[in-house]
């Protein structure tokens, strides 16, 4: 699928100062409508929960009541539909103006923030849950909701500029370090905030030091985001050795994950790196075959 949307000098220019950009459209109604459905099969059939690719974002996962902030981490890999849509080519096609050609797909997570007790996304930076000492990169991430966000459901608000400064101080929501979520508590003033309102099948896009958060959803209808974050080129960053919020945590979707990475036992996690490797080669000749005949 090919992009019909560049961003004009003006919108460039408003990111690199704002840190972050508002379009009224980045997929088609239709499109939006589909992602709809999609997401709310995913939810209610808890996919990735076994695995620890959807957990609740602001709680600790301890089943004593519904998830007010629930996320899917990668919902393609749930719904490969996912991989064909407008959204995703005009998505790229922007990451790629803002951070150059080489620019490619990072991760991408699917958030349901429940009506009535759906909980505020805590202030944070993106840039703050990086936990890959050495490297350095810029990251953007363009924030899509899939029904009208509005400051009663919880839209997208943001401290311009912020993304000049470096990454501020954070912590787990309530000291707690079974929460996923991290919130910041360097100095800021959310007073300052821009809110950020959209129609469904619009975007906010911004830079991973940007400040942003969003409201408690305090409407009758669930509000869902699609997000896709993008990697512009890495550099060697000695200096970076991770962030000391992050080595704290112990969230109970991490248990979920090592025990999924680990089931079967040696025999399962032998016979699963061998299922790899046919995979990879599958495609590597395939990828061959193809160029042959092309
Ligand atoms: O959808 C939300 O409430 C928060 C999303 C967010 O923090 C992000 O996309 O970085």
């Amino acid at each position: 699928m090919s992009s019909s949307l560049p961003l004009s000098p003006e919108q460039t220019a408003r990111f690199r100062s704002d840190g972050f950009l508002a379009l009224e459209a980045i997929a088609p109604a239709e499109e939006v409508e589909q992602l709809r459905r999609i997401f709310d099969r995913l939810f209610e059939k808890g996919a990735g929960w076994k695995k620890g690719a959807q957990f609740d974002l602001a709680g600790t996962d301890d089943g004593k009541g519904p998830a007010r902030l629930p996320q899917i981490l990668n919902p393609v890999e749930f719904a490969p539909e996912l991989r064909e849509t407008q959204f995703r080519a005009n998505a790229l096609a922007i990451a790629r103006q803002l951070l150059g050609p080489e620019t490619e797909p990072w991760f991408e997570h699917a958030i349901l923030k429940p009506p009535h007790f759906g909980a505020a996304t805590p202030w944070h930076q993106d840039e703050a849950h990086r936990d890959d000492p050495g490297t350095d990169y810029e990251q953007i991430s363009i924030w899509m909701p899939l029904q009208e966000a509005t400051e009663v459901n919880g839209c997208m608000r943001y401290i311009a500029g912020s993304h000049l400064g470096p990454v501020l101080e954070h912590h787990s929501p309530n000291n707690d370090p079974r929460v996923t979520a991290l919130e910041c508590i360097g100095p800021f003033q959310p007073e300052h905030a821009t809110h950020c309102p959209l129609p469904p099948g619009g975007a906010a896009i911004h830079h991973c030091r940007t400040l942003h958060g969003a409201g408690p959803n305090q409407s009758d209808q669930p509000r869902r985001a699609y997000i896709l974050a993008f990697r512009g080129p890495t550099r060697p960053n000695p200096e970076f050795r991770g962030y000391p919020w992050n080595t704290e945590k112990r969230t109970a979707a991490n248990e979920r994950r090592v025990s999924w990475k680990n089931r079967g036992g040696a025999i399962g996690r032998a016979a699963r790196s061998a299922g790899e490797v046919v995979r990879r080669t599958l495609r590597r000749v395939g990828g061959r075959v193809g160029r042959w005949l092309r």
